[in-house]
């Protein structure tokens, strides 16, 4: 009996049933002003799960009038004991548990516990008088989120805005509003008062931009493309200058030095390349590794590549899935394609899987020069570009050499050479001997065109929070 396999894991859903599909506003579910209506594929198979209420400008209008009427003076939310606060939000926490939506509840439960440690300070000021802050709520803060990670990225931004005490207008991404609209559902039954949080499904131009420009909304914080983040700022100086946030793309450098451990280190950047299919702001995608180990590097690389189990992402075996559309998968072997043509090494992979849809086969490029395409551009998709470096001085320069500055990683097992290279690094993030080290605790953000401000830990507290110094005049001089 010692010997016995273990039970084998419970067959995952492999159709959940969806209960949630139009807009959410005011804790209550609403059809679309226009009549209008889009599908949501499920990308593995091409098959529509369904169709969603498209919210346009109209839409967000309604969302930002609740949202604003919920945080006004006197209401149940800006009443509402800082602590009273927290405890909501750790009650959602709960229901999040019990839906097994485990991923984002580090990141509310972390915030939770932030709402009645948001405070000012008292500053020495001349002369007769007592100089104080009060940190205060922005007011109502729009969000509008991509498709990668749709539930994380609905956490990271509705959990900072409602721990400093905001309302919120949320954007899902159009290929993945599913999620959000579910969270909402539990958003109510946790007993958020009405308007607190409005989820507004929908597309970019449409009730993205309404968003992005709207005089009402206090706040934007963005995560998407480079370009729609200029789109955003732009649209936010036009119309009424709300404060923008905004987390954009990558090519963030991994630098392997000789010394390193490479067995982890071959591990933690392919993990960090085809994590999500590759989707992803951090994927690790200009691999610089030096002379000595790099063949090995290579090597090994491509031998793990080769187990990667490709199939239904609802499978527990799989390890990777499709990619989340056709606009993404042609981006991606486009990009595939110059790589070929601009003369790096395909090591394996670099081409769809056959008669699968979206389905990308695990790539690898050796012998990636700077100038190429595809060390240049974000693909955004499972391709690792593998460069060869000499010297830490060089290696630093090439590193930098990038509009991007979202993360940046380091393998040495030499701890002086570590902290000198995560300081010259021009990152947000930087890992020393791991990938993808994400943690509810820590600041996340870009250098450069990667984005202005910091989600998560203590420094997103200031992204939602307005400061108010109150001035006193004193009749008696402090002695
Ligand atoms: O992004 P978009 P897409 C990068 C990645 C990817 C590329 C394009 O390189 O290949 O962007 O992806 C909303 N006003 N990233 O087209 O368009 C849109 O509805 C207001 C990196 O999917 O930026 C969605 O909700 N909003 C990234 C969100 O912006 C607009 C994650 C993101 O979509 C808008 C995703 C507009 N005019 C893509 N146009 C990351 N940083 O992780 C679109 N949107």
């Amino acid at each position: 009996a010692r010997n016995a396999c273990p039970p084998p894991l419970p067959q995952p859903v492999k159709i959940p049933e969806i209960k949630h599909t139009k807009i959410f506003i005011n804790n209550e579910w609403h059809t679309s002003i226009k009549g209008k209506k889009f599908p949501t594929i499920n990308p593995a198979t091409g098959v529509k799960i369904c169709d969603v209420e498209e919210a346009d400008k109209a839409d967000v209008d309604e969302a930002v009038r609740a949202a604003r009427a919920a945080g006004q003076r006197g209401s149940e939310w800006r009443l509402m004991d800082a602590s009273s606060r927290g405890r909501l939000l750790h009650r959602l926490a709960d229901l999040l548990e019990r839906e097994r939506l485990n991923r984002i509840i580090k990141t509310l439960r972390y915030y939770a516990g932030w709402t009645d440690k948001i405070h000012g300070k008292t500053m020495p000021v001349d002369e007769n008088f007592v100089c104080f802050t009060k940190h205060e709520p922005v007011g109502v803060c729009g969000a509008i989120i991509p498709w990668n990670f749709p539930l994380l990225m609905f956490m990271w931004k509705i959990a900072p805005a409602l721990a400093c005490g905001n309302t919120v207008v949320i954007k899902p991404a159009e290929q993945t509003p599913l999620t959000a609209l579910h969270v909402g559902a539990i958003i109510k039954e946790a007993g958020f008062p009405p308007g607190v949080v409005n989820i507004v499904p929908g597309f970019g131009p449409t009730a993205g931009a309404a968003i992005a420009s709207h005089m009402n909304i206090d706040k934007v914080a963005f995560t998407g493309s480079t370009e729609v983040g200029q789109l955003i700022k732009a649209a936010a100086a036009k119309s009424n200058l709300k404060r923008v946030t905004l987390e954009l793309g990558g090519k963030n450098p991994c630098i392997v030095f000789a010394d390193s451990d490479l067995q982890s280190a071959v591990e933690e950047t392919q993990k960090g390349a085809f994590f999500n299919q590759g989707q992803a702001c951090t994927a690790a995608s200009r691999i610089y590794v030096e002379e000595p180990v790099y063949d090995e590097f290579v090597r090994l690389s491509v031998e793990r590549a080769k187990n990667i189990v490709i199939g239904d992402p609802l499978e527990p075996r799989t390890s990777h899935g499709p990619q989340i559309d056709q606009h993404q998968f042609d981006k991606i072997l486009e990009l595939v394609d110059s790589g070929k043509k601009e003369g790096a090494m395909l090591e394996c992979g670099g081409c769809a899987v056959e008669d699968r849809g979206l389905f990308i086969h695990p790539t690898i490029f050796s012998d990636v020069k700077d100038h190429m395409r595809i060390a240049k551009e974000e693909i955004f998709g499972p391709v690792q570009c593998i460069m060869k470096f000499k010297t830490q001085e060089e290696v630093i320069n090439r590193a930098n050499s990038s509009h991007y500055g979202l993360t940046a990683a380091v393998f040495t097992r030499d701890i002086h050479r570590a902290m000198s290279v995560s300081a010259a690094m021009e990152a947000g993030t930087v890992w020393v001997n791991c990938y993808n080290a994400l943690h509810a605790q820590a600041p996340f953000g870009g250098y450069k065109m990667s984005g202005n401000g910091r989600e998560l830990g203590e420094y997103a507290l200031a992204e939602y929070t307005e400061v108010k110094a109150i001035t006193m005049k004193l009749s008696e001089q402090l002695t």
